[in-house]
């Protein structure tokens, strides 16, 4: 492929909500282009773009796909996006790249919340949108419904340049507005078509919509505005001219039909964004931040290179890749590059171009353009890569941080070490999913944006690093402490055969206000015990407290004081007065009304309001308690704490109750003691877990 000028580039995500067509759409328009000389089909997992294996067992895309192809002299570069809120990241990986987005929604099933969200990401940055309605060879389409309700969402000016003549089962013709044409494709999915002119009435609505869509265009731009009323209106030239503009402001977006599950109506919206899509030109400038962190604009004319790395993957057989976007200057095979988020020097292998899993290497890459490179050294999703003559950061990708949380066990011994590393590079090309080891209840947690995202986790791991891992729930961090004051008298005496051990520990203890921890005091008076062994004995409680008395869990908020005990000449000795402040500790743990603290989480909800009674039933079924209530427009937004044993899967749970448009964040709030029957549970756990060790 020849390198194409930054303005014969289009840099597009196809974005929407879940199974609207997108892949379908992607598979469609690389049939047009003969990238592919047969379209394949989800059901067979045979599309150029879901060529993963989780993706094809679940037929359902779970990263998004670069692909590129040739069209009226134009290079496409596509970015086929999943639509499940799990693979969130990967849609805001590739609109910040994109120039524009096209924005699919299936016919059938209207704006849905996937539109909305990718909808509004689009908006946040910066970049216009254009619509697909698909699926128009289903049953019982109907456009008209269909269009009024995404003007309901997105806006009067959703303008159709395309109407669908046929639709249903053998659609193959449509209304193109803006040459006043029928259209009428092969029934071959090649994507082909014949072209005749619209008349009698046809051509009558065309002539309705044109008038409408030269008002729309001449509020794009002052001149033409001046132009529209001393003329009376814009000459076809004109409107075509400042189409693109408009497009661009967005005075008006534009919507097209399609079925492309058998490729109808592609080829002519891939004709208009050839003509009149963003290219690169349309962001010359782009803010970012030099070494001293101070703003600074990154222009496409710049020479030296600044590349934003959105997205890396591990493909078993080439490697990790990296996909980058140049925002200015060109990028060669063999040139160093700095890594300014990690601070270190790149080299850059081989440059690719792709199509799926197939790759096309190429020498070099021009400002403008999406690529790969393989094997880099140390290079994450979200880091900026330039010219060590001029270092800058791009800003990076916001993600939405995980909301569901599991362990992740590992039932082969030996593993550890792959496991950790399997994690470490997951999280570096997936930033939204995150990984923590607690070291106190031996577990690993893993977090993520949903269970669907978990599970591809999980199965990533399985696959490429070879490793045996379940998920399964988190164990919950509970504390132990206790209600009233204890003490003990713990004699240690061990004199049977060799050095003896002896040793006497008086103990009291009393409980401390909520969140102080554990204080160790001694008071001795006379001469009772040596003072050297009150370390010994701080260690023995320390010991006791860190192993949890009641059912294995850390002890906090005590007081503990050593007053008095009585110690042996010969066999007293370290050893000897930290067994007996253990056990002293325990003793007098068990006679102050021992009971189990639970960890309460802060949990703030979005939901419609329409949802209302539902969440809160739910809520209060987990025992939540309400701390506030706000509205946001037509959504409520609640403020409530939640213990966190009752919060596992919440995301999954909230996402039923509200049809998907739901979302939760939570974050720790503080210890409180539990309702009897839930701490029963929990010590009863522990037992039998304990008795399953021995
Ligand atoms: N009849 C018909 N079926 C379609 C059309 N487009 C897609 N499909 C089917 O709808 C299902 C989903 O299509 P995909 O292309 O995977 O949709 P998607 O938007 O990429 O889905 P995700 O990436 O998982 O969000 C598949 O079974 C397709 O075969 C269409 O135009 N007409
Ligand atoms: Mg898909």
């Amino acid at each position: 492929m020849k390198e194409y000028q930054p303005g014969e580039i289009r840099n597009f995500a196809i974005v929407g909500h879940a199974s609207s067509g997108k892949t379908m759409l992607s598979e469609s328009m690389l049939a047009c282009a003969g990238v592919i000389n047969r379209m394949g089909s989800i059901a067979s997992g045979s599309t150029v773009s879901d060529y993963h294996e989780n993706e094809q067992q679940r037929q359902i895309s779970v990263s998004a796909t670069l692909m590129h192809l040739e069209w009226l002299g134009k290079k496409f570069n596509l970015l086929d996006c999943p639509g499940y809120a799990d693979f969130i990241s990967e849609g805001l990986g590739a609109l910040r790249v994109g120039d524009f987005a096209l924005v699919v929604v299936h016919v059938n099933h209207g704006v849905s919340v996937g539109t909305d969200a990718v909808w509004k990401y689009a908006t946040e940055d910066g970049i216009p949108k254009m619509i697909v309605l698909n699926a128009f060879d289903k049953e019982e389409t109907d456009f008209e419904r269909t269009l009024a309700q995404v003007r309901e969402h997105f806006g009067e000016r959703v303008f159709p340049v395309m109407i669908p003549l046929n639709p249903g089962p053998g659609f193959n013709q449509v209304l193109d507005v803006l040459r006043n044409e029928v259209i009428t494709y092969a029934d071959d999915r090649s994507g082909k078509f014949t072209e005749a002119p619209a008349t009698g009435a046809l051509a009558e609505r065309v002539k309705q919509l044109h008038n409408q869509l030269i008002e729309y265009i001449a509020e794009s731009d002052d001149a033409l505005m001046e132009k529209f009323f001393a003329q009376g209106g814009l000459s076809e030239e004109e409107m075509r001219a400042g189409l693109h503009a408009a497009i661009q402001k967005q005075t008006f977006v534009p919507l097209f039909v399609t079925a492309a599950e058998s490729n109808i109506g592609v080829a002519r919206l891939m004709d208009f964004i050839a003509k009149y899509g963003s290219s690169p030109v349309d962001r010359q400038k782009v803010k970012a931040q030099d070494a001293d962190g101070k703003e600074v604009e990154v222009a496409l004319r710049d020479p030296e290179p600044v590349l934003y790395v959105f997205k890396t993957m591990s493909e078993a057989q080439f490697g990790e890749l990296s996909f980058f976007r140049i925002y200015s200057g060109s990028v060669k095979f063999g040139s160093e590059l700095y890594n300014t988020t990690r601070r270190s020097t790149e080299k850059i292998g081989q440059i690719y171009l792709l199509n799926g899993k197939t790759r096309t290497s190429v020498p070099s890459l021009g400002a403008g353009d999406i690529g790969a490179v393989v094997k880099l050294k140390d290079t994450h999703t979200g880091d900026t890569l330039c010219s060590p003559k001029r270092l800058v950061s791009l800003p990076k990708v916001d993600y939405p941080k995980p909301n569901i949380h599991a362990s992740l066990k590992s039932s082969v011994k030996g593993e550890e070490d792959k496991v950790a590393t399997g994690l470490a590079a997951l999280h570096h090309e997936d930033p939204t999913f995150l990984y923590a080891v607690d070291s106190e209840l031996r577990q690993t947690i893993v977090s993520a944006q949903g269970e669907l995202h978990l599970e591809v986790i999980a199965e990533r791991l399985r696959r490429r690093y070879n490793v045996h891992v379940e998920l399964a729930e988190p164990r919950v961090r509970y504390r132990e402490t206790i209600k009233t004051k204890g003490d003990s008298k713990y004699r240690h005496k061990k004199q049977t055969g060799g050095a003896g051990q002896f040793a006497e520990v008086w103990m009291r203890i009393e409980p401390r206000p909520r969140d102080t921890g554990l204080e160790f005091t001694q008071s001795l008076a006379g001469q009772n015990v040596d003072r050297v062994f009150v370390p010994s004995v701080e260690k023995g409680v320390n010991k006791a407290a860190e192993e949890g008395i009641l059912a294995g869990y850390r002890v906090v908020d005590v007081k503990v004081d050593f007053y008095d005990g009585k110690m042996h000449p010969v066999d007293s000795k370290d050893i000897a007065f930290q067994i007996a402040g253990y056990f002293a500790f325990k003793e007098s743990f068990m006679a102050a009304r021992p009971c189990l603290l639970e960890p309460i989480y802060t949990v703030e909800i979005r939901i419609p309001e329409d949802c209302m009674g539902k969440v809160m039933g739910d809520l209060s079924s987990r025992r939540g308690k309400i701390q506030g209530m706000d509205s946001e427009g037509s959504f409520q937004v609640i403020k409530a704490l939640v213990p966190a044993k009752e919060l596992y899967r919440y995301s999954s749970t909230l996402r039923s109750l509200t049809g998907g448009r739901g979302v939760h964040g939570e974050s720790f709030s503080h210890y409180e003691e539990m309702p009897r029957e839930s701490e029963q549970k929990v010590i009863e756990e522990s037992k039998k877990a304990r008795a399953n060790a021995e």
